[in-house]
């Protein structure tokens, strides 16, 4: 027996990091002890690999170079936060996760799936999320609400195109995986949002 692994993903502005914090307390009133992190991060080593990830002046960065620090991010995390957590029983709550790397560096950037597959085996043996809430909303209302809210970092200074394949392959991995993901509509108001949620928490702890 080991904790349980959730996931929580979607593109530009969806709205992951404003429910968060509503998924940790819900958790918790249910005495489920949960570690909360993100990706790319979660450790310090990972953070600094973050840093080179999103820093808007790394501008030579190619796609593969990308996708590898992704992954050594991944590599780092799994093994310094979140493998240990599981092992202890506790359910490790992750803001974005490898859907994110099919979605960014497959949808987006145009690397080969399977060349992602081949370093999510590498890089993760047999673990894979237990629950995969993705929150949807159409690129318009997501850009538009990260837009409001800072300034663009490297990825996020991509173009509608890239989001839009980013939305349809996240929308193809839920298809692909419907025992592992549940799709939440994030255009609705928040508490709505967080009602929806809420559901699909409640359905996965029964
Ligand atoms: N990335 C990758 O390429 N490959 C990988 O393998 C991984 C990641 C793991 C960093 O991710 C980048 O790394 C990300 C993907 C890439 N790049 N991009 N672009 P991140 O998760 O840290 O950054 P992000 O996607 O840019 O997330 P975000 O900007 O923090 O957005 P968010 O957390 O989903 O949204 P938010 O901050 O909660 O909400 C945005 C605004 O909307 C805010 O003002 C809210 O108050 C508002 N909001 C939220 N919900 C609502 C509703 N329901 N109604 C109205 N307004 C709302």
């Amino acid at each position: 027996m080991s904790g349980k692994f959730i996931t929580i993903e979607g593109g530009e502005g969806v709205g992951k990091s404003s429910n968060i914090a509503f998924i940790l307390s819900y958790l918790k009133d249910k005495n489920i002890d949960v570690v909360s992190t993100r990706e790319p991060g979660g450790t310090e080593l990972s953070e600094k690999i973050r840093d080179l990830l999103l820093d808007a002046s790394n501008k030579a960065m190619v796609s593969d170079t990308e996708l590898l620090l992704m992954f050594a991010a991944r590599a780092q995390h799994l093994a310094e936060l979140i493998q240990p957590a599981l092992k202890e029983k506790k359910w490790v709550l992750c803001d974005r996760f490898t859907d994110a790397t099919y979605a960014y560096q497959g949808g987006g950037r145009g690397i080969a799936m399977s060349r992602i597959a081949d370093l999510e085996n590498w890089v993760q043996g047999s673990l894979r999320p237990d629950l995969t809430i993705l929150l949807d909303v159409s690129v318009e209302i997501g850009m538009k609400r990260a837009s409001d809210r800072s300034t663009p970092d490297r990825i996020e200074q991509e173009k509608h195109d890239f989001f839009e394949s980013v939305r349809n392959t996240y929308l193809k991995l839920a298809e692909a995986s419907p025992q592992r993901y549940r799709i939440v509509d994030a255009s609705q108001p928040l508490d709505k949002v967080q009602s929806d949620i809420a559901v699909v928490l409640d359905e996965f702890i029964k």
